[in-house]
């Protein structure tokens, strides 16, 4: 490259882009989105008192699971989405009392084209009666409101009562990753309890690229505390939405696809050479997603889902609350490939995902420096706390149960010493180094590097305890895990 002054390279550029300017103007080439050939003007909203019964969810074009299905060809898309109120399983064994589209969080995805007729009809079905004790919240309005259209928010977003059914059509005239929620003040509310899902508009023409997998990643955040009324599901205690941490934008999950580290559990499959294609879409409420596929680089991002916004080469795409965006990469060769969010105060709150591209138990076995616990998650609330102190506070010198680091692997260190003889080490290292025979043992044991104190409250330390003893019970040869053989 020959050297230039920036100007000079400035000057050259506006020249070109003069030039450009001056051949556009002769013949302008059709805008895609000319609003003179945009359906803006859809029918009014129907609502009657005609309740849907049978399935909550019903449509063509509705994927239920991150596998997106292949467009539905047909111009016109039915699309019934009713609402519900649900208990769902947020992680293992913390049961969270949801609304629903379609009976499930997130609601299923919609996938249509530029120019295709979305004939969109709901039942707020909210009221009807759940087996068992009544653990779900009251019926109440509800309403849809999607950002793929363009319509009057005060006709179609209307909100609807129990057992009523709005119907209304509209046409998406922009390609993209389009979010729906219910609109119903507080909308937050409704929000933060599981109405939400995406609409994916593909353009007129189709994709420029093809992809070889096409899956949808949903990040969402749940506030969730324990019944106050102390309601127990299936012997687990059920959780309800918790109204302060919620204004305070503090939530205790994060995560893909409705559920704590759930493509950790159940990976996408994917294979070496193989392109593929997210649509990521980020809910919110309130958190903004960083999102990043640890081992490879996205070819293309098309942010908010329009190829005609297009970046080359990104490591990360960021994503405020309600954006999209498509990320298309290669997987290179055989592995485990991880979906993050790479706040990774976000990532430690479960979401994380894996891309399974095959790979050796070794790579397998590699991904706990991603935080991704390798143990399910506790549901007392106490040991969930303590968790997460463990992961931000602690996994830098310890693991639980890959081996010593500059500490000890705590895996089963309830059964090695008395909670009396941890309570007292976690508040005072320093002091037990003087004075405990054991604790001068492992000293010398650990090159006599001592471990620094803490700082922990009388409360902390109760809830690290409670995630030890949670954790020694997972352990092979416990009572516990033994009962599962
Ligand atoms: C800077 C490194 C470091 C950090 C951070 C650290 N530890 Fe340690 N920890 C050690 C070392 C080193 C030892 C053992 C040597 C010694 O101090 O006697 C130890 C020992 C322990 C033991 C005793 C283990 C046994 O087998 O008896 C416990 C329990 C423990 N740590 C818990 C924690 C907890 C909980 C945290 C987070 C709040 C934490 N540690 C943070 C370095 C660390
Ligand atoms: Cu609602």
């Amino acid at each position: 490259m020959t050297t230039m002054v920036p100007w000079a390279r400035f000057l050259i550029g506006a020249t070109a882009a003069l030039l450009l300017g001056a051949c556009n103007s002769g013949a302008s080439p059709a805008d895609r989105y000319d609003p003179s050939k945009m359906d803006l003007k859809p029918v009014p909203a129907k609502i009657s008192a005609e309740r849907h019964t049978g399935a909550f969810a019903e449509g063509a074009a509705l994927s239920m699971t991150a596998e997106l299905k292949p467009l539905d060809p047909a111009p016109v898309k039915t699309i019934r989405l009713d609402t519900t109120h649900k208990i769902i399983e947020i992680a293992p064994g913390v049961k969270y009392s949801a609304w629903t589209f379609g009976d499930q969080v997130p609601g299923p995805t919609i996938r249509a084209r530029v120019g295709d007729k979305i004939r969109f009809s709901m039942t707020n079905r909210s009221d009807e009666p759940v087996p068992g004790v009544r653990l779900t919240a009251a019926p109440m309005m509800h309403s849809m409101d999607f950002h793929a259209a363009m319509v009057s928010p005060q006709d179609k977003y209307r909100s609807i009562a129990p057992g009523q059914t709005i119907e209304f059509e509209f046409t998406p005239n922009y390609p993209g990753v389009f979010m729906y929620h219910c609109g119903t003040p507080m909308i937050l509310e409704h929000i933060a309890s599981g109405m939400y899902g995406a609409l994916v508009v593909e353009p007129r023409e189709g994709y420029p690229t093809k992809a070889d997998r096409e899956y949808v990643i949903i990040q969402s955040e749940f506030y969730a505390k324990p019944d106050p009324q102390k309601h127990k599901v299936d012997g687990r205690p059920l959780y309800v939405l918790d109204g302060d941490n919620l204004r305070k934008a503090a939530p205790n999950y994060t995560v893909f696809n409705g559920v704590h580290n759930g493509m950790v559990r159940k990976p996408l499959p994917a294979k070496p050479g193989e392109r593929v294609r997210l649509f990521v879409l980020n809910v919110g409420p309130s958190k903004t997603s960083s999102f990043h596929v640890v081992g490879t680089i996205f070819d293309r991002v098309w942010m908010d889902g329009n190829p005609d916004n297009q970046f080359r080469g990104m490591q990360t795409v960021l994503l405020g609350s309600s954006s999209g965006a498509i990320v298309e990469f290669m997987i290179p060769e055989a592995g485990q490939y991880i979906m993050v969010d790479h706040h990774f105060a976000n990532a430690s709150q479960g979401a994380i995902g894996l891309i399974d591209a095959g790979g050796s138990k070794e790579e397998r076995g590699d991904i706990e420096h991603h935080n991704i616990a390798a143990t399910a998650t506790p549901d007392d609330p106490e040991a969930v706390k303590g968790k997460l102190d463990f992961e931000s506070k602690c996994l830098a010198c310890h693991s639980l149960g890959q081996g010593r680091k500059l500490g000890p692997d705590l895996a089963g260190v309830t059964k090695r010493r008395s909670d009396d003889w941890l309570t007292r080490w976690l508040k005072s290292p320093e002091a037990m180094l003087r004075t405990d025979a054991d604790a001068k043992t492992m000293l010398k044991e650990f090159g006599n590097i001592a471990m620094p104190n803490q700082n922990l409250s009388d409360a902390e330390i109760r809830q690290y305890l409670k995630y030890f003893h949670w954790a020694d019970a997972q352990l092979p040869g416990t009572a516990k895990a033994a009962g599962g053989h």
